[in-house]
Order: C-alpha cells, then structure tokens, then sequence
C-alpha cells in the first residue's frame, strides 16, 4: 500500500512536471490559400498553464506581421510594459528557416495579442488578434476581443513606439524572435533593438537557446532615443513593401 501510494506520488509529480514544461505552437500569419486567410493567429487561443512556453512561428510567405501584447479591452493598442515581437518579414517563396519566438507563461491571468501591421489593411481590424488563457465565452473570450478588434475598423492599431522583444506581462521572454530575413535585399522592417534581435538570429534557427542571458539584454531604454524614427519609416516602408506585394492579391 505504502509503495502503491509514493508511486502515484512520484507519477503525479512527473506528470505536473512535464506540464509546467509544455510547448505549444502558435503560427503568426498564414498563406491565402489557408481557411480564415492571411490575417489570423493559428490557433487563435490556447490555454497553456504556468511555465508551459508559447513558441510563436511566422508563417506565410510573403508575409510581415508582429506579435504585440494587448488587453480585451484594447485590442489593438500596445499594452504598457507589454510583450512586442517587432515585425518578422517572411520574404516570397519562404519554405524553411521561419522566425520563431518563445514566450514563457508566468500567470494564469489571461493573455491578449496583435498583430501591428498597418498594410495593406489593418490586421487587427481584420481580426489577426490572439489569447492565451481567455475565458471559453463571454466578456474577454477570443471571440469578444476578435469582434470588438473588428469593430474598430476606421481605427488604425497602435504602433508600438519603441520594439520590447524581451519584456511581457504575466509572461516572462528571454531572447529576441529570428532568423530575421535579410536575403536578396528585401528586408521587412527592422526589429526594435536590432542588434539583439540580429545577434539572437544569427547563431541559430532557434530564438530560444542563443541569448546569453536574460539580465544582459538591452533595454527598450537604452535603443529608445532613436529607434521609434527610425522604426516609424521602417514601417511605413515595410507598409508600402507588404502593399505592393499583398495589394494585386487583396485590394
Ligand atoms: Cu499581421
């Protein structure tokens, strides 16, 4: 009897450990061709416990989307000290190497995200809107916060002024998302911090392992003073890139 009961105790806590180490996936953007199209996340709400990791993945060639953390509330603005991926650009006939990033969940408090792009139509107000932990129905569901992202739509979604690849709330992330494409000279547009983010991607395909250490990364502060410029005519080039590319297809 007593082996029977510290064997289910070690099997319980086996099983509690590998859930705190669950991975899920969630693709950032799709292929025209994919059900629900271009702009959406997939899947567009998980639930995932404390210390499960969110692996985000930029899919959909050619694409350029952003991962911004929101609240339900606002769906298609930046939330303060929230999470922002900076824009991953997924140059034409992309079939390997995707961008990835891990977020790691540290609260069971639900979770909003966006996608910042502007062209060739809003995404947000398209509905390319995400959640981890939202409540299955009413106030706060996906569904909710999908509608009422579609409900701004004469309201472009908030640009987050400088990129925070590293910062989060109830979420914890330790290394900028990469590869960031940078072949045949098409460039999307430049992640905030761009020399973590390069340094990050340029070791390995994977985002997760190649940061060396979490108390070493730059602050959004310290790229501050001049990024949000340069990061605003990055946009508006990467808007009229992603126009001419999606624009005979969508418009
Ligand atoms: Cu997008």
């Amino acid at each position: 009897m007593r082996t029977a009961t510290v064997t289910a105790a070690v099997l319980s806590a086996a099983s509690l450990a590998v859930a705190q180490n669950q991975t899920f996936n969630i693709q950032v953007g799709a292929e025209v061709s994919t059900p629900g199209g271009v702009f959406q996340f997939i899947p567009s709400n998980i639930t995932a416990p404390v210390g499960s990791t969110i692996t985000f993945t930029w899919k959909g060639s050619p694409g350029n989307h952003t991962v911004t953390q929101s609240t339900s509330s606002d769906p298609c603005n930046p939330l303060s000290n929230g999470f922002d991926s900076g824009f991953l650009f997924i140059p034409a006939n992309t079939t390997s190497n995707f961008p990835t990033w891990n977020v790691t969940v540290t609260d069971d408090a639900p979770i909003y995200f966006y996608c910042a792009q502007l062209a060739p139509i809003p995404h947000c107000n398209a509905g390319m809107v995400g959640s981890i932990n939202a409540p299955a129905t009413g106030n706060g569901s996906w569904e909710s916060v999908q509608a009422l992202a579609m409900s701004l739509n004469s309201t472009a979604p908030g640009q987050p002024t400088a990129g925070a690849p590293l910062q989060g709330v109830n979420v914890s992330v330790t290394a900028a998302p990469g590869p960031v494409a940078t072949s045949a000279g098409i460039k999307g547009v430049d992640l905030p911090g761009g020399s973590a983010a390069s340094s990050a991607a340029g070791s390995s395909g994977s985002a997760g392992s190649s940061a060396s250490a979490s108390s070493g990364a730059p602050s959004p502060s310290a790229t501050g003073g001049g990024t949000s410029g340069a990061l605003a005519n990055a946009v508006s080039g990467a808007a009229l890139f992603v126009s001419a590319v999606f624009g005979a297809l969508l418009l």
